[in-house]
């Protein structure tokens, strides 16, 4: 294959067959191998090479996810942004990426262009306009397997974020395994509500669909109201908890109402099993939990046909292995919980300009990592039961506490901080900040600790409640006692 991925994702969907569609326009499976030819002809005139990497950092648009695309045709990469990150969180990115072009909202074309003078920069509408010139044939940059066709940052629980390098071939084999798992087919029409800026709603929402031949229905951003007003002539959804949590809030989420979908998918962080059993007792539909990481994109699934375990994300997917070891390396026997760790076609390629992270990511024996603790039961489901760090999951986004106490703690007044994830009906988690604080005059609010960490730190990352202790718990070690954090200030104590 000359383009592994690009010619995947095109390989099965009929030439005259909606491929992608929203409000303002839909395209075919030809119109919209057009469209990317046009818009990878624009990236040659911005003089995007095949090997380059393409940031972006622009909202949900038909435009963009035909301009990402654009980037896999031209054999570069994208490196994906969250649109809620902040100059100063962008800074990093761009400096370690060493992207080409960058492709960003126009508000924030002037901010980038001060901090980062020597880099292009393309609005969608730039972009767009030389596409609208450009020629609809394009010669798809041939590449390998082994090249990149992503980098997506993830943040480390110490120190700065990494990049995980996504290739052709890990992108393919993954989509490939779930169009087979979740049964995709041609007639299959996927509501698409997630952001396009992380692996969830930019491959596994993009790429099942496309390769299967089957129809993306593209809104703009989650809105419960819209999801269920689709339904009816939809058949898929995959979304975070928080999508059914307040889906479960709408009147308008009837049995009948998902009476035509087909499929419900559940992912990026964890589902209560009190949410499953609601949705199944209101749509008489079991959702199916998956489980997967940036770095090794899809690790497990609930079966398609068969028991779907409310609490479980299912067993791994063809091509992936799966152990749960002790903390000796020894596998864990069924029930008892331990770190668990992948291997297979999945894998990424290691993080980014990064050898002794990437080197520290595996076993000896070559095994990734999760940093997830679970336990497989005895028909092999895996339940996943905590996390080896203080990662926080909020609305299917993670939130690394290092980085949130760092802001806090430059903030005067401040002696020190501690963030934690409590549980929240909506969120699953919220970011709360434990904070020591100076007494008197310098004594900072909780509304200045917040409005002084947003200029650094996008907004999902803010804490929802900033709680003032007198002192943090601390073990022998001086290490802060996050587990007992939880449980004192949890809701109700
Ligand atoms: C928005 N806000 C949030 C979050 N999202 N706060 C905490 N956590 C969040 N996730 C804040 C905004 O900053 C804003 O704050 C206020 O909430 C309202 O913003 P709005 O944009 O209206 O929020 P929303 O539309 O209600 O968004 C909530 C959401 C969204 C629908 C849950 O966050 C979302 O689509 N999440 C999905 C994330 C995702 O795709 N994750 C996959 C990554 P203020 O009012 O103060 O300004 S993980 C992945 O890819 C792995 C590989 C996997 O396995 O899938």
């Amino acid at each position: 294959m000359n383009n592994p991925l690009f010619e995947a994702l095109f390989a099965t969907g009929a030439a005259g067959a909606t491929a992608l569609e929203a409000e303002d326009r839909g395209y075919s499976y030809a119109e919209l191998d057009q469209e990317t030819a046009r818009y990878a002809n624009a990236l040659s005139e911005l003089d995007v090479q095949p090997g380059d990497r393409v940031a972006v950092q622009a909202a949900k648009s038909t435009a963009n996810l035909i301009a990402y695309l654009a980037i896999v045709r031209a054999g570069a990469a994208i490196v994906p942004l969250n649109t809620a990150y902040t100059l100063a969180e962008l800074d990093y990115f761009i400096a370690d990426a060493e992207p080409s072009l960058i492709i960003v909202d126009p508000e924030r074309d002037p901010g980038i262009a001060a901090r980062a003078p020597r880099v292009r920069i393309a609005t969608p509408a730039t972009l767009s306009a030389l596409a609208r010139g450009a020629s609809p044939a394009f010669e798809t940059a041939p590449r390998a397997e082994s090249d990149l066709a992503a980098l997506c940052y993830t943040s480390g629980t110490t120190g700065r974020s990494k990049g995980a390098m996504l290739t052709h071939g890990a992108l393919t084999a993954n989509a490939r395994a779930l169009v087979a798992a979740w049964r995709f087919t041609p007639a299959d029409i996927l509501i698409h509500a997630l952001p396009i800026f992380h692996v969830h709603g930019l491959f596994i929402a993009t790429h099942v669909p496309l390769m299967a031949g089957a129809s993306i229905l593209l809104q703009p951003r989650f809105d419960a109201g819209a999801v269920i007003a689709a339904m009816d002539r939809a058949s898929v959804l995959m979304g975070v908890p928080t999508f059914y949590v307040r889906l479960l809030a709408q009147e308008g989420l009837t049995r009948e109402a998902a009476a035509g979908m087909r499929l419900f998918v559940s992912g990026s962080a964890p589902l209560l099993a009190s949410t499953h059993e609601a949705f199944a007792a209101r749509t008489g539909k079991a959702i199916l939990e998956r489980y997967g990481m940036s770095e090794t994109l899809m690790n497990t699934s609930n079966p398609y046909a068969g028991r779907r375990v409310a609490g479980s994300v299912g067993s791994p997917l063809p091509g992936v292995e799966l152990r749960v070891v002790d903390d000796a390396g020894n596998l864990a026997p069924a029930g008892v919980a331990g770190a668990v760790e992948i291997k297979g076609g999945n894998g990424f390629g290691g993080y980014w300009r990064a050898p002794d992270k990437t080197r520290a990511a595996f076993t000896a024996d070559g095994w990734f990592r999760t940093g997830d603790v679970g336990h497989l039961d005895a028909e092999g489901y895996l339940h996943l039961a905590g996390r080896a760090s203080d990662l926080i999951i909020s609305g299917g986004l993670n939130v690394y506490p290092a980085e949130v106490e760092a802001a806090i703690d430059a903030v005067s007044g401040v002696i020190e901080s501690a963030v934690i994830g409590l549980p929240n009906a909506d969120l699953g988690e919220a970011v709360t900040a434990v904070v020591v604080a100076e007494e008197g005059e310098g004594r900072p609010s909780e509304a200045r600790i917040v409005t002084e960490i947003s200029e650094r730190l996008a907004a999902f990352k803010r804490p929802k409640r900033v709680i003032f202790v007198d002192a943090l718990p601390r073990n022998a070690m001086g290490k802060v006692e996050k587990a007992r954090l939880r449980r004192t200030c949890a809701p109700g104590n």
